[in-house]
């Protein structure tokens, strides 16, 4: 791997939060348990990915686990309570899932770097994200009806667009294990690279994304979202509609009549075809 120096964007318990040469990095910080999360591990990623959104000097967020073992081995069953993961305050959540919306909602691109187990809750967060890089010892698989769980939402639905019906049923009803090469083989995994080029590789194409036009590439996240995530997906498509509308000089007449108080004359602004 070749070596490079990562910036502390901001310092938490569960996770780290870097940047290199606009390029962030979440890494899921809990090795001891196969970088599983809790409630508080979703919360930070959730104030990461909001600094993702609002600095404009990120280009490209990459989402992975600490150590060689795991990515992520789902929600923490050491502290599953009934209702839910409990908070440090007691409250019983299911806050992942809004990691899910905001990976989703980001309009930047967001690659996972699996280096290890993706299972559960785990193999959803890949599931959720842009793009997917494997190392070749990563393994995927879902365990949620072997221990008491499931995701009906992103992680089945959003799956089954991935590697179709049969093979998403496969892997949410029997919980088996796949290896890198099966993942890319059934679509759910971008590449495969060792170990040690998985960093390099998420750099590489990170930096291929950079020299891509933003609002291009913000467009097609709202344009591929929007296919599955309906009236929803559609809004945040309309919104950045409205923001290259606003771009607009025809928008810019629009607020300057109002007020300059006279009547806008939109006569000037062409029509296309
Ligand atoms: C990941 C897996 C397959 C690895 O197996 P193995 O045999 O290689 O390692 P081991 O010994 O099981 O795990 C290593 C250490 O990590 C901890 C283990 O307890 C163990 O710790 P020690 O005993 O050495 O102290 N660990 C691993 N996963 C953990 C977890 N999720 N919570 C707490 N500690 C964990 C194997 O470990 C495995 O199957 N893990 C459980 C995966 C799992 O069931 N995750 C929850 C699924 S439900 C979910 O995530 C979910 C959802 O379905 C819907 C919404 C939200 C969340």
């Amino acid at each position: 791997m070749a070596s490079r120096e990562w910036q502390t964007i901001r310092e938490y318990s569960d996770i780290l939060f870097e940047m290199h040469e606009g390029i962030a990095k979440i890494t899921i910080n809990r090795p001891r348990v196969y970088n599983a999360f809790r409630p508080e591990t979703n919360f930070q990623i959730l104030d990461a990915l909001d600094i993702c959104r609002e600095d404009s000097a990120i280009d490209v967020v990459l989402l992975t686990g600490a150590g060689d073992k795991a990515f992520c081995a789902g929600g923490d069953q050491n502290v599953k309570g009934v209702g839910g993961y409990i908070s440090e305050n007691g409250v019983p959540r299911l806050n992942v899932l809004d990691v899910h919306k905001k990976i989703r909602s980001l309009p930047k691109p967001v690659i996972a770097l699996v280096n290890g187990y993706a299972i559960g809750g785990g193999h959803v967060l890949h599931v959720i994200c842009d793009l997917t890089i494997a190392s070749d010892n990563a393994k995927f698989g879902q365990t949620g009806p072997k221990v008491g769980s499931f995701d009906a939402g992103f992680g089945s639905s959003y799956l089954a667009r991935h590697v179709g019906q049969k093979k998403a049923r496969e892997i949410w009803f029997l919980n088996l294990q796949y290896t890198a090469e099966e993942a890319e083989k059934m679509g759910m995994v971008n590449k495969v690279v060792t170990l040690d080029k998985l960093e390099d590789t998420g750099i590489e194409w990170g930096q291929l994304i950079q020299q891509r036009s933003p609002m291009a590439i913000r467009m097609l996240k709202r344009g591929l979202n929007a296919e599955l995530d309906g009236q929803v997906g559609m809004m945040e498509f309309a919104g950045d509609a409205t923001l290259m509308f606003y771009l607009m000089e025809e928008a810019q007449e629009g607020k300057n009549a109002f007020l300059e108080k006279r009547a806008p004359n939109f006569k000037k602004y062409p029509k296309f075809p």
